[in-house]
C-alpha cells in the first residue's frame, strides 16, 4: 500500500483549543502522526512517500474562491489589526442575523467562515492545509496509476470542511479533493464511507445533490455529538442526490458488533451503486478510550474493520481524519490497513 505522508505537517502547531469552557493545547495535535509513523514501521507496512505538488484547480473544485482566500490570509489579518494570541470565531451570523454580507473585519470574517468555535488558526495553519490536499490528492494519483490502495496520512484533518466553511480541527475538505480528482481522472462511481466518530458534515455538505458520489457516515447521534446540527438518518440527498447520502447516527456506548452491521449496510449500498472505487474517511475516534468521543471499538477490531472494507474489492484510499487517544493511535490505525491488506 502506498503511504504518502510529509514531516511538514508541523507548521499547523496551534496551542490552544476551545473546550469546556477553556483554552487547552488541541487533541489534534502533531504528535498524532509520529504514534501512526512509529506503528507503520513497526507493522512493515511499508515506507512512507512524500507528496506531490498539484495545481490548486483540484481544491478550487470543492471549495469556494473566497472561502479559500479567506483561509489563505487570515492569519496575517487577524495579525495586522493587533490581536495577540490566536484566531478564534467569537461570533456567528446566526438565526436572527442571517445576512449574507461578508465583513470586512476579520472577526466578522472568522465568524462568516467558521462553522465550530474550538479550532484556531495561527501562522501556516493554511500552508499545512494546503499540504494535507496534496496528500490527499497524492494518495488519489497512484490509484489512478493502478495502484489498489493507497493511504494519506494527511493532517489536518479535512471531513468537516464544507464549501465554504471550516471547523472541527478541518479547513480544505481531503476526502472531498481525493473523491472529485478520482472522477476527473477516469473512476465513474465514488462510494465515500466516512467511519471518524463525528459525522462528515462538510462531506455531506458538498456532495449533497450529486450522483456521482455516494456518501455514507457512521456516527454519534448529532442530538449528543459534535458536530450536532447534521448527520441525521432522514438527510438522504436532495435533487440528483436522492438516495446517495446514507448517515447511520449510534448511540453513547456503541459497541463494534453493532457498528459493523452498519458498515455492512454502507458497503451493500455502495455495491448495489456500483462503486468502483472506494474512499475512506478514516477516523479513529471511534476507540474505546478516545477523550472526545462515546463508542466503544477495541484495538482489535480495527483488523475486522479493514477486513471488512476489503470485502468491498474495489481500489481503496483511505483519508486520515481523527482519534485522539494519541498512544493508542498508531496500533488503531495501522489493525485497519493490515486488516484490509490481508484480505
Ligand atoms: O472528526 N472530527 C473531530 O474529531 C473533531 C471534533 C471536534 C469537537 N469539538
Ligand atoms: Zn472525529
Amino acid at each position: 500500500m502506498k503511504i504518502i505522508y510529509s514531516p511538514h505537517h508541523t507548521q499547523h502547531n496551534t496551542k490552544t483549543e476551545l473546550s469546556g469552557g477553556e483554552l487547552v493545547a488541541p487533541y489534534e495535535c502533531a504528535s498524532r502522526m509520529d504514534y501512526v509513523c512509529q506503528a507503520l514501521q513497526e507493522y512493515g507496512l511499508g515506507k512512507t512517500t512524500e507528496p506531490l505538488e498539484f495545481p490548486r484547480c483540484h481544491v478550487e473544485k470543492i471549495h469556494d474562491k473566497d472561502y479559500l482566500s479567506f483561509l489563505d490570509n487570515c492569519w496575517q489579518q487577524w495579525q495586522a489589526t493587533g490581536m495577540s494570541g490566536e484566531a478564534i470565531p467569537t461570533i456567528w451570523p446566526s438565526r436572527s442575523m442571517p445576512s449574507n454580507h461578508i465583513p470586512r473585519n476579520i472577526e466578522g470574517q472568522i465568524g462568516y467562515y467558521a462553522l465550530a468555535g474550538e479550532t484556531a488558526i495561527a501562522k501556516n495553519t493554511a500552508q499545512a492545509a494546503w499540504l494535507s490536499a496534496n496528500i490527499a490528492l497524492t494518495a488519489a494519483h497512484s490509484l489512478v496509476q493502478g495502484e489498489h490502495s493507497a493511504f494519506a496520512l494527511a493532517r489536518p484533518p479535512g471531513h468537516h470542511a464544507s464549501k465554504n466553511q471550516y471547523g472541527g480541527y478541518c479547513f480544505i475538505n481531503n476526502a472531498a479533493v481525493a473523491a472529485q480528482y478520482l472522477l476527473d481522472n477516469g473512476f465513474q462511481r465514488v462510494a465515500l464511507m466516512d467511519v471518524d466518530f463525528h459525522h462528515g458534515n462538510g462531506t455531506q455538505d458538498i456532495f449533497y445533490e450529486r450522483n456521482d458520489v455516494f456518501f455514507s457516515s457512521i456516527h454519534g447521534d448529532p442530538l449528543d455529538a459534535f458536530p450536532h446540527f447534521l448527520g441525521h438518518a432522514d438527510e438522504t440527498g436532495i435533487g440528483a442526490g436522492v438516495g446517495y447520502n446514507l448517515n447511520h447516527p449510534l448511540p453513547q456506548g456503541t459497541p463494534y458488533a453493532i457498528w459493523s452491521e452498519k458498515l455492512e449496510q454502507s458497503l451493500n449500498a455502495f455495491r448495489n451503486y456500483g462503486a468502483d472505487v472506494l474512499v475512506v474517511s478514516l477516523g479513529l475516534d471511534t476507540y474505546e478510550h478516545d477523550p472526545i468521543s462515546f463508542f466503544k471499538v477495541k484495538t482489535d477490531e480495527y483488523v475486522n474493520m479493514g477486513t471488512t472494507l476489503a470485502g468491498l474489492d474495489i481500489p481503496t484510499v483511505f483519508i486520515m481524519e481523527g482519534g485522539y487517544a494519541v498512544e493508542k493511535l498508531g496500533h488503531n490505525t495501522a489493525n485497519v490497513l493490515q486488516g484490509f491488506l490481508n484480505v
